[in-house]
């Protein structure tokens, strides 16, 4: 067995809890956090000595772990073949849980994993019962919580990262969730949550020609600083929604630009047949999966922007309604 250097995986429950068993597999204290556009600009060094789970290929790494469809997309279009590179792709619900079938086939692992992989599968894929259960104060979603809450730097976070990731491969998420540290940060995400909410109750619409109410446009593209939204808060609101589109503008060293960021998902309970990535693809502003996409919409100008900001809307439905 070769011995790495660290681990580089996604700053979301799913990347922490796939860090947690490779960090008890490989004995491994080092750990890098990053998100997928991250690996996409090679903005931080990999080598063969690094294991990377949940993200994107990186250019070279000594183990890879992912679940990602469109990653394994990717790959082909790279010339690469992902059964020939060490590690194990899936298309699994969860990273961690192609890491545990991996682990699995030459060690017993711990009854605790076994629980962190479905509880992955569950959040990673958002396949909650309903939405009450999404927002129950149970352990996986309180330290869920705990790991989406800001902190004031990227160090600070990381040192956050590093010590949830500790707890998940140490400890059970019961005891994860009994965390002072776990509780204060879950705290203060339900308190950013509430902030969410208002921009949403201020922001949500409806199109006049959706008369069903089935799509749901958030527009903060009036903001002139980044917001964070999770747009699945919009069916707290609109509970009959069956798709919500978030559009905000796009900012390039901390300067708002012309250009608008697009996200579709599925709402919770929608009923299955519709692919949002269609609308991204037909739009050709990006690319995602059934239950979710995103793109950017290039404007050459101030007035394109304006333009776009109305437009986008009603081709957004139209092309929804066609799928
Ligand atoms: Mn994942």
């Amino acid at each position: 067995m070769p011995a790495f250097a660290s681990i580089v995986t996604h700053n979301d429950f799913d990347g922490l809890g796939s860090a947690a068993l490779l960090s008890w597999a490989y004995d491994l204290d080092a750990i890098r956090f990053a998100g997928p556009i991250t690996i996409a600009k090679a903005e931080i060094p990999i080598t063969r000595a690094d294991i990377v789970c949940d993200l994107p290929y990186p250019l070279e790494c000594g183990l890879w772990f992912d679940h990602h469809a469109g990653n394994l997309q990717e790959l082909k279009l790279r010339g690469l073949d992902a059964s020939a590179i060490p590690g194990r792709f899936a298309e699994a619900l969860s990273c961690v849980r192609v890491v545990y079938d991996f682990l699995a086939e030459s060690d017993d692992l711990p009854e605790d994993y076994a629980r962190l992989a479905r509880e992955a599968d569950v959040i990673d894929s958002f396949s909650f019962p309903d939405l009450d259960a999404w927002r129950a104060d149970t352990p996986p979603n309180r330290v869920d919580r705990a790991i989406k809450a800001s902190s004031p730097n990227a160090r600070e976070h990381y040192e956050v990262l590093r010590h949830i990731t500790f707890l998940m491969r140490d400890v059970s998420l019961e005891e994860a969730a009994a965390d002072p540290l776990v509780i204060e940060r879950a705290a203060r995400y339900a308190r950013e949550e509430e902030t969410m909410l208002e921009h949403i109750r201020k922001y949500a619409r409806l199109l006049p020609e959706d008369a069903v109410g089935e799509l749901v446009f958030v527009d903060i593209t009036a903001f002139s600083n980044p917001v964070r939204l999770d747009k699945k808060l919009v069916g707290l609101i609109f509970p009959a929604a069956r798709g919500f589109v978030e559009m905000k503008p796009v900012f390039r060293g901390g300067q708002k630009t012309n250009d608008i960021s697009v996200s579709l998902s599925l709402a919770l309970a929608a009923p299955g047949g519709k692919d949002v990535g269609e609308i991204v693809r037909e739009l050709n502003i990006g690319d995602g999966h059934a239950g979710a996409a995103a793109g950017v919409w290039r404007s050459e100008s101030a007035h394109e922007f304006q333009k776009m900001r109305e437009e986008l809307p009603r081709r957004i439905l139209e092309l929804w309604r066609k799928l």
